[in-house]
């Protein structure tokens, strides 16, 4: 209270006229209730700033739960069933990683992250998680990567999973046996939707879904009201920007259909999350910034009568100034140094604790682990309107599991417990296991009727069935034929004038074609990030409108154009703004919700191809996991194509890097005839055959005269396999050796031009091939190399590359816009001579002519290098190379372009 001189000693107000106050504030309390009491302080602090009080600002609430104890819901469960039920889970769980270590040492797995988040879940389980059922659509779950041995051992309580699912964690081979170490659709195409085990991916993804369902919603396509999409997140993960990196849009759009849980035991692997700090606090700041609603749940209710008897705060004072790696410090010591430490620190709060035995103060428990703190939270967050909620749970890393790793730092990799801590483990949550039993570390499941089983079972039937399940939707979409009139247009096909196009045009004519498709259209959901005017795009605005939640409150300075920015409440384009990894999320979103939602929907996300694989490759690698479906478009494609914007923006390298994901099939196009059936292929194989698969397409923005689709046999298969002739040349004599000239995209054409200057000036005949795909040529090579590898004595498959280059003698040249690691992946298949061009090295600002010299994949390089083949086959004098270079004008003292 008040120190000698009666003055108050944190204001430095007279200690009778704070009472005064104090008691003011009570009054008020009593007679008008807390949200009058709110409006009056409000009141006095606009008062106070007018009168140029200027309050430091704080986002924080005390260190204390959000909802006081008095406003707690009533537990609507039997807690003593449920506390036998997360025991169980807890057990296996612990089981299952702690055997996979002892049979096959080092196959890893955590058993800490689970066990501080184990109540957070059960009570989720039992009374939250809604699933799919023929009324539901179900709640999308984002479950926290490292915490999956829970969720496997939740399922095999259920007996979705059993013993040998167990026994298999982490070992997939052969496959359908074993337990994905982590949330993997790729690996378990039943059991999970969302793979969150890259940390900070699941957070935005889990933000861009939860408007994905509102799209859905206010497009008319699907009642997604009464779906939530939960996110549950470690404390750690939260420092991942993309974590926190969209929290706004998700309060911008009042995204109250989405839940997050943070589980804040404090720590993540290698220590402390905020040793010095307050990690909740941060948090807490952060999100009631963003305009989020935030719940703390940091005490149990063992604390609720001290908080009741700390009249004067000094106890909540006390929780405030503590910093967590001192909590951390409290959770390994004994009830005495709690006592002296903690509560010691000021009289009047040690008196408070006199009551209580050092056993019992080793026992008060932290919020996230009260089932009944947290059933309040949940019940608060799932009634919360107009806003998202994060709810914050102080926990404990490998609660329970005393000394093998409760709180310490090692408890995040900890997989082995001595038998002790097992026996331990087993007595704290009563598991019927004898000692004689207990070093064979057994799974335990209750009888089938016992009522543990019963009320488990009862309470997923009520809620609609089990989370999580994936259970993709059989449905198959009528897609357009080639022969469509949308791959029919102008530029495209047969008939075409020959008129001056680029790729990306054409990929604006095919989906302006596309969303007016009958079956296909309104399932189209092209996604863009502010660069639509730089793809020629605009037009989409006004044909489909631009989603809004809002509608459009204003009116657009350019509405009396034909191609206006239209936002409608139903628009059918996603413009996310600046922002490739949102739009990567809502691409996943979209191109699962074939497995989500139970409806096919078709993204197209057209975007500035340097920020993509580079910039959000792992968001990419997670579509694939995720059994995305989709296009990606790369426009401005091409280190030389996009040639003004320079270094940071020409890409040449997204092919090589598409090439690393499994379930890509990417795709270089030089013609627009080749694009129209290269998407024609995709949708088929995606929407009509149901593949889950999705494509990259690099597209440019350089016009040049477009053929007509020429007749040549096999060509379409050819587009689709990567690689068919486009035109020959005679040569002067009947020589043996051809240049054979691969091309890509645009560069197609520097092989064109090549052909042309080894016939004119040096009656040198050649082919001409076009390459639409390097990766989906080695992917076609190396699967039959694996089938003939293992199959010695049988008839050997020929890959596409063979059949083709059957009898083919070279040499081959192979130029594109890209780095050379590109064609050169093709090379074991190569029958002869091959040399590659590409434009390794950085970009630059200059004329599309001097960079393609530059880079040397120019039409005369070309040749060049077709001459330099020829004379290492033996077809041309290799000493008429010097003058071969000064005939095409080549500098041979030309800078090395990787080091330029
Ligand atoms: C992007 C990424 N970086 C690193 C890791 C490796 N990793 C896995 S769990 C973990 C610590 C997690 O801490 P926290 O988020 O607090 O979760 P907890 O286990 O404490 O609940 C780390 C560093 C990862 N999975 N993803
Ligand atoms: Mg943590």
């Amino acid at each position: 209270m008040a120190d000698g001189a009666g003055q108050d000693q944190t204001s430095g107000i007279d200690s009778d006229e704070m009472n005064e106050w104090l008691d003011s504030l009570e009054d008020v309390l009593q007679r008008y209730g807390p949200e009058r009491l709110g409006e009056l302080l409000i009141h006095l602090q606009e008062r106070a700033y007018q009168r140029g009080v200027h309050l430091p600002f704080t986002a924080n609430t005390p260190y204390i739960n959000t909802i006081h104890h008095s406003d707690q819901v009533r537990f609507p469960g039997d807690l003593a069933l449920e506390r036998r039920i997360k025991s169980i889970v807890r057990w296996n769980a612990m089981a299952m990683v702690v055997r996979g270590n002892k049979n096959f040492d080092g196959i890893g797995g955590h058993i800490s992250t689970f066990a501080s988040s184990a109540t957070l879940y059960e009570v989720a389980q039992n009374h939250f998680f809604r699933g799919r059922s023929k009324h539901h659509i179900g709640d999308m779950v984002y479950f926290q990567g490292h915490a999956s041995p829970g969720m496997y051992a939740r399922a095999y309580v259920e007996g979705r999973l059993d013993e040998s699912h167990l026994e298999n964690f982490r070992r997939e081979l052969p496959s359908g046996v074993g337990l994905s170490s982590y949330p993997h659709p790729w690996l378990m195409p039943n059991f999970w939707q969302f793979p969150t085990v890259s940390m900070g991916l699941g957070p935005i993804c889990s933000i861009y879904h939860a408007r994905f369902l509102r799209y859905m919603e206010h497009r008319g396509l699907l009642d997604t009201s009464k779906s939530r999409v939960w996110a549950f997140l470690g404390d750690g993960e939260c420092d991942e920007p993309e974590s926190l990196g969209a929290l706004t849009l998700a309060s911008r759009e009042k995204l109250d259909n989405l839940t997050w849980v943070i589980n804040c035991n404090l720590q993540r692997l290698d220590g402390p999350v905020r040793g010095n700090g307050k990690i909740i606090q941060e948090l807490e700041a952060a999100f009631r910034g963003a305009g989020w609603n935030v719940i703390k749940v940091i005490w149990g209710g063992d604390w609720d009568p001290l908080l009741n008897a700390d009249e004067d705060g000094k106890l909540v004072k006390r929780m405030g100034e503590v910093v967590d790696g001192q909590y951390q410090k409290y959770t390994v010591e004994s009830g005495e140094y709690i006592r002296n430490h903690f509560f010691g620190a000021d009289p009047d709060v040690l008196k408070m604790v006199e009551h209580l035995s050092d056993e019992m103060m080793q026992k008060i428990r932290r919020g996230g682990h009260d089932p009944e703190k947290v059933y309040t939270a949940y019940h608060a967050a799932v009634n919360h309107k107009g806003a998202p909620t994060v709810i914050l749970a102080k926990t404990v890393k490998g609660y329970g599991l005393g000394e093998a790793g409760e709180g310490r730092n090692i408890a995040h990799n900890t997989k082995k417990i001595n038998e002790e801590e097992l026996r331990n483990f087993r007595t704290k949550f009563a598991i019927p296991i004898s000692d004689d039993d207990i070093d064979n570390i057994p799974f335990y499941k209750p009888a089938e009727d016992s009522p543990e089983m019963v009320y488990l079972r009862q309470r997923r039937e009520a809620l609609g069935g089990f989370v999580p399940e994936r259970t993709p939707t059989d449905e198959r979409l009528e897609v357009p034929a080639l022969e469509d009139r949308i791959f029919q247009a102008k530029g495209l096909m047969p008939g075409s004038d020959g008129d001056d196009g680029s790729t990306t045009g054409t990929l604006g004519q095919i989906l302006r074609g596309l969303v007016r498709h009958k079956e296909c259209g309104e399932r189209l959901v092209p996604i863009i990030p502010d660069e639509a005017r730089t793809f020629g795009m605009e037009d989409l605005f006004k044909q489909v409108g631009i989603y809004s939640s809002k509608g459009q409150l204003y009116e657009p300075v350019d509405r009396s154009t034909m191609q206006y920015y239209k936002e409608a409440k139903d628009g059918q384009l996603l413009e996310e703004g600046i922002n490739e990894a949102g739009a990567m999320s809502s691409f996943i979103a979209a191109g699962a919700a074939y497995a989500n939602l139970g409806t096919n929907m078709i993204p197209f996300y057209v975007y500035y191809s340097m920020f993509g694989f580079q910039r959000v490759g792992d968001l990419i690698w997670c579509a694939a996991d995720t059994r995305c479906k989709g296009f990606l478009c790369g426009g401005t494609s091409g280190r030389t194509t996009l040639n003004g914007e320079g270094l940071q923006h020409e890409d040449g390298h997204s092919q090589l890097m598409a090439t690393t994901v499994p379930t890509l099939r990417a795709y270089d196009p030089a013609w627009g005839y080749e694009l129209a059936v290269i998407v024609q292929e995709g949708l088929r194989r995606m929407y009509a055959e149901g593949e889950e698969i999705f494509y990259y397409l690099s597209v440019y923005n350089e016009a040049y005269p477009q053929p007509a689709f020429p007749e040549i046999d096999g060509i379409e298969d050819g587009i689709i396999k990567g690689m068919y002739r486009y035109s020959s040349t005679d040569s002067s004599d009947g020589q043996e050796h051809r240049p054979q000239l691969l091309g890509s995209g645009p560069i197609l054409r520097s092989a064109l031009t090549a052909q042309q200057i080894l016939k004119d000036n040096y009656g040198i005949g050649s082919d001409v091939w076009s390459v639409t795909s390097y990766s989906e040529l080695r992917r076609d090579a190396m699967a039959c190399q694996h089938w003939n590898d293992l199959h010695p004595t049988e008839a050997r498959q020929t890959s596409h590359l063979e059949f083709i280059l059957e009898n083919v003698k070279g040499p081959f040249i192979s130029t594109s816009d890209n780095v050379r690691l590109v064609a050169d992946q093709i090379r074991e298949w190569i029958p002869g001579e091959y040399i590659v061009l590409g434009t390794d090295g950085f970009g630059r600002s200059e004329t599309r002519e001097e960079l393609r010299r530059h880079f040397r994949i120019d039409g005369e390089c070309t040749a060049f290098a077709a001459l330099q083949g020829m004379s290492r086959v033996g077809a041309f004098d290799a000493a008429a190379l010097p003058e071969a270079l000064k005939q095409l004008r080549i500098d041979s003292d030309a800078v090395f372009p990787i080091d330029a």
